[in-house]
């Protein structure tokens, strides 16, 4: 977890906000401590996820926190982000090392245990592994797959898991037991009465350094 340094991964889904303006939804959870966000706006036209890009790139660093972006590696290096988050079907780890360099991070989204391995021998620094419950986030992200395989992958990888899918405060005792290093979400803190509050409840269910580098 030493270069990764966060255990709490907040996704943005600008559909989840009840409304809100997205800034003041993650500015919210910043408040509440979260120290790493991906921007995942997939359906916005790539000037749109720029300029968003900027703006999260000033709020993230304004209260110490890593931003990724999801997929788009030109956006990244544009606003200077901490890192790119890849989908398995999309740029492959290795190639992206080679285009952001050494120091940003990669995270690839995973959804079985040959696909982590693969993501680890392609150089991530570390994955998300999911869904491992069903996802009110209602994208087709296909069938939970438990908490079996994230044990498995787990067992067989070096680099730190982060349990994604359906991940509610109830559910971190088991999703830590079952071997995760960290959690990711979307809806358990974008679309919360008070995410400031609700960050802050996960990072205390988090071993420590929960959140913190
Ligand atoms: N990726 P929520 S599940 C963006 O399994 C995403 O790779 C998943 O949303 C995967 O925290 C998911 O609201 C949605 O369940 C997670």
């Amino acid at each position: 977890m030493a270069r990764v340094g966060f255990s709490l991964y907040l996704i943005t889904d600008r559909r989840q906000t009840n409304s809100r303006p997205l800034d003041e939804v993650i500015e919210a959870a910043l408040r509440g401590g979260v120290k790493a966000v991906q921007l995942r706006e997939k359906d916005l036209s790539p000037r749109e996820q720029l300029e968003l890009a900027h703006r999260l790139r000033e709020l993230t660093s304004r209260y110490g926190a890593r931003l990724l972006v999801n997929d788009r590696l030109d956006i990244a290096l544009a606003v200077e982000a901490d890192g790119v988050h890849l989908g398995e079907a999309g740029i492959d780890p290795a190639t992206a090392r080679r285009l952001i360099g050494p120091e940003r991070l990669i995270g690839v989204s995973c959804h079985s245990v040959a696909g982590a391995l693969a993501a680890q021998q392609g150089g991530a620094d570390f994955i998300t592994f999911g869904p491992v419950f069903a996802t009110p986030s209602k994208a087709r992200y296909g069938e939970p797959v438990g908490v079996k395989p994230l044990s498995e992958a787990k067992r067989q990888l070096r680099i730190p898991i982060f349990a994604l899918g359906g991940i509610c405060r109830n559910s971190v005792p088991e999703v830590l037991a079952a071997g995760a290093d960290g959690i990711a979400m979307i809806s358990a803190i974008i679309a919360a009465d008070n995410p400031r509050e609700e960050a802050a409840a996960f990072l205390d269910l988090l071993p420590s350094p929960a959140g913190n580098e």
